[in-house]
This record gives C-alpha cells, structure tokens and sequence, in this order.
C-alpha cells in the first residue's frame, strides 16, 4: 500500500496553474478519511488544486488531524473499521472548535435511513461512490465556498464598520471568554478603557466626517499600540475604545495605558475646539484583577476602569489613571 506510507498525515501543496474561479484556488486545507487507500488517492487527485490535502486512515486518526489543525472541510467515509465515519462526525459537531467546520459524507451505499443518520450527526452533504470527479469538484468547490461566505459574515459579525476593531458585542464576549481562563489558570487581567477628549467639540468644529476620520486613526494608533496576539482593541461605543489584556500584571496594565495616550497625542491630529491641548489627546482607565474569582463578574471590571477613566478626564485629561482592583469586587483608589 505505498500511498499509505506516502500520504498517512501529510500535507500536500497544490499546484497553483489550476484554476478554481468560485473558491479560492489552493487556499483552503481539506481533511479526507477513508480506510482504503484507493479512494484516499482518488479522491486526493481530484482535489489537490484546492489547496492543503491531509489524510486519515481511521476516524481516530482524523480527530487527531483535525484536533492539530482544524480544517476547511472533511471528507468522510461512512463504512471504516473502529469509528464508523457518523461517529467521527458527531465528535467533530460535540467540539467546540470544530463544530463549524462542513463535513460531507463519501459513501458506497447511499440508500435514504443512512442518508439521514448522516445529516442528523451534522454532515451537509453526501458523495456517491463511484466517485465522479466533476460532481466531486464542484461539491467541494460549493462547500468552501459556503464556509468562506460563513466566515467573512461571522468576521463582519465581530469588527466595527468604521474602525476595523473589534466590535462590543465581540468585546462582551471575548472579555466573558478571558474572564473565565483568567480564573482556570489563575492569572492577572487588565481592562483599559479610553475615551477621546472633547471630541463633541471636534465634530462640532471639523464637522461628523472628520470626527469618523478621527476615530479611524485613534483606533490604528491603538492597534499600534498592543502587540501581543492575546490582546483584544476594541470600539466600546462613540468615541470610547477597550483594549483586553489577559495575563498582564498591573504594572503591564498602566505602562500600556500610558503608550496608549502618548500614541495618540503623537498623531497630532489638529483640535483647535479643544480647551487643554491643539490636537486630539485621549484619556485612559486601567485596572487589573490579579486573581479574578467566578464569585465577581467582568462588569465589576469595566466599572473599576470606568471610575479609573473618570478620574482621568477630572484630573484634566490626556493622561492615565490606574485603580486597583480587589478580590472583592469593590475598586480601590
Ligand atoms: P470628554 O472629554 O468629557 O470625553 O468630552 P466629549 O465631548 O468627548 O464627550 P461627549 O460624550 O460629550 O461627546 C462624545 C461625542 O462623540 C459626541 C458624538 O458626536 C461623538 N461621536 C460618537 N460616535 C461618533 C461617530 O461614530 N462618529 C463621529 N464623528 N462622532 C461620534
Ligand atoms: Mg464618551
Ligand atoms: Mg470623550
């Protein structure tokens, strides 16, 4: 069986000369499971312009492919030994990571009691065998397609139209999501909330399409800003931001607080409405809960960066303030 050798687990390249008009052609990663290598080898000649091909010999091998690396799509075969391909399937729909992720049945008996059973365990489609490669290509091309569609609508779902960040329904979530792992492994989260000083005066002046241009630029300066791929900027609301970051102690919380405003006075964006500075400045609230518990909530967090930022814009604004935040939930100064 030399293709067994040859192509248990690997990953193979496409050529990048075939063209695929509908899915982008050689970007996307397809996972093909089948205990027999034949239709492995067919089925990966058929489908090597669509991009990474991996293989699977066993349902077994499969979750532990798709575990590693979760793919774009997965051919399933329904008949293997061990894990039938309809367990394989439930398993990837019960994971959270992997839920989303289309599973199309390839299969040699596709009478209608399997049909079902392999809809309700989730697939989207079923392929007949003997596998005909135009229905084949355009199956898969139809399903990439829709899963590319899914994920630039989950992603348009999350960003803020205007400034590319993060929206709040996102930061709502994200911060519950960072919240909850901050407690498992019992480590520090930092909030900092920003909001633009005198910026009803600058619309005022400038007028709305500016203030937008404003913003726009505010959140580049913030995305600049923080670095590390855990970190979350996002539009709060108006002209307020949020920036998350996990693991990050209180003195990491004020340093990046302070970056932040500095950033953003840096731009010298002109504010000749303003009654402290001549160009667009920021005020910041930071707080950290250094061992946060599952009896407080990420609310109490805000509020303690909302007292943290409101004594900012009272102290005169363009500057950070940071407030601690206790075990108990309570903030203090
Ligand atoms: P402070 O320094 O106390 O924060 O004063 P401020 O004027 O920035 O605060 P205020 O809350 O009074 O005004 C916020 C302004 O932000 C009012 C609103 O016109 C403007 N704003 C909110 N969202 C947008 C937006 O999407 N685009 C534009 N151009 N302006 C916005
Ligand atoms: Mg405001
Ligand atoms: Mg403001």
């Amino acid at each position: 069986m030399p293709i067994v050798g040859a192509m248990e687990g690997k990953s193979v390249q496409s050529s990048s000369a075939y063209r695929h008009d509908q899915a982008e052609p050689g970007t996307s990663s397809i996972l093909i499971v089948d205990d027999d290598p034949a239709s492995i080898q067919a089925l990966g000649g058929m489908l090597t312009p669509f991009g990474e091909l991996r293989f699977a010999l066993s349902g077994e091998e499969a979750l532990s492919l798709a575990t590693q690396a979760p793919p774009d799509l997965v051919l399933l075969d329904v008949n293997m030994p061990g894990m039938s391909g309809f367990d394989v399937c439930r398993r990837l729909k019960a994971d959270p990571r992997l839920c989303e992720t289309p599973v199309v049945f390839v299969t040699g008996h596709s009478d209608l009691a399997s049909e079902v059973t392999g809809l309700e365990a989730g697939a989207v489609d079923f392929i007949s065998k003997p596998l005909a490669q135009p229905l084949v290509v355009a199956r898969v091309r139809t399903q990439l397609r829709l899963r590319q569609l899914t994920e630039a609508l989950r992603q348009s779902a999350r960003t803020d139209g205007l400034t590319g960040l993060a929206n709040r329904r996102s930061f709502d979530e994200e911060l519950q999501h960072e919240w909850r792992r901050a407690c498992r492994r019992q480590e520090p989260l930092s909030l900092v909330l920003l909001d633009i000083d005198h910026f009803k005066a600058f619309n005022d002046h400038y007028g709305h399409p500016a203030g937008d241009r404003c913003l726009q630029a505010v959140a580049r300066a913030i995305g600049a800003v923080i670095r590390r791929p855990s970190d979350l900027a996002a539009r709060y609301g108006g002209e307020e931001f949020a920036v998350v970051l996990p693991a990050t102690d209180a003195g990491g919380a004020q340093h990046i607080a302070q970056n932040l405003v500095r950033a953003v006075a840096a731009l010298e964006i002109p504010h000749a409405a303003s009654p402290q500075a001549r160009h667009v400045t920021i005020s910041a609230g930071a707080t950290t809960a250094l061992r946060p518990e599952r009896n407080t909530q990420p609310a109490q967090l805000i509020d303690a960066a909302d007292a943290a930022l409101y004594q900012a814009k009272h102290l005169g604004r363009n500057q950070a303030v940071f407030t601690a935040f206790s075990p108990s939930g309570q903030a203090e100064s």
